[in-house]
């Protein structure tokens, strides 16, 4: 009996849950990618090219510790997107690696450990 209790609170829980997140297709959301960019040119690639990337708000990388930022529309885009995203400008999105093509075009400066 216990055990039904229980199986219903958490099943009033995941449906509860799931009402309030059909609610907020308009709500944004922030997540912190944590890339590869090294200096202010990346900042300005990064963030031109998110201006242009769907169910995205609004995005800032922080140079210094290169952590980018995102402002996003849950309804229209995922975290992982957004990650895959950054990879085709040519930059590591945390655990995911940099598209080769992509970081190969990046000026000598933008590259990982690039001089300035
Ligand atoms: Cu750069």
């Amino acid at each position: 009996m216990k055990n039904l209790i229980a199986i219903l609170v958490v099943a009033i829980f995941s449906v509860t849950g799931t009402t309030v997140k059909a609610q907020s297709s308009r709500e944004t959301k922030k997540i912190e990618i944590k890339t590869s960019a090294q200096c202010e040119m990346c900042k300005e690639r990064l963030e031109k090219a998110f201006a242009y990337e769907k169910g995205v708000k609004s995005s800032e990388l922080d140079v210094k510790t290169a952590v980018f930022t995102v402002e996003y529309l849950p309804s229209k885009t995922t975290p992982e997107k957004l990650q895959v995203a950054v990879t085709k400008v040519g930059y590591d999105a945390d655990s995911l690696k940099a598209d080769e093509k992509a970081y190969n075009k990046l000026p000598n400066c933008c590259q990982k450990g690039g001089m300035h």
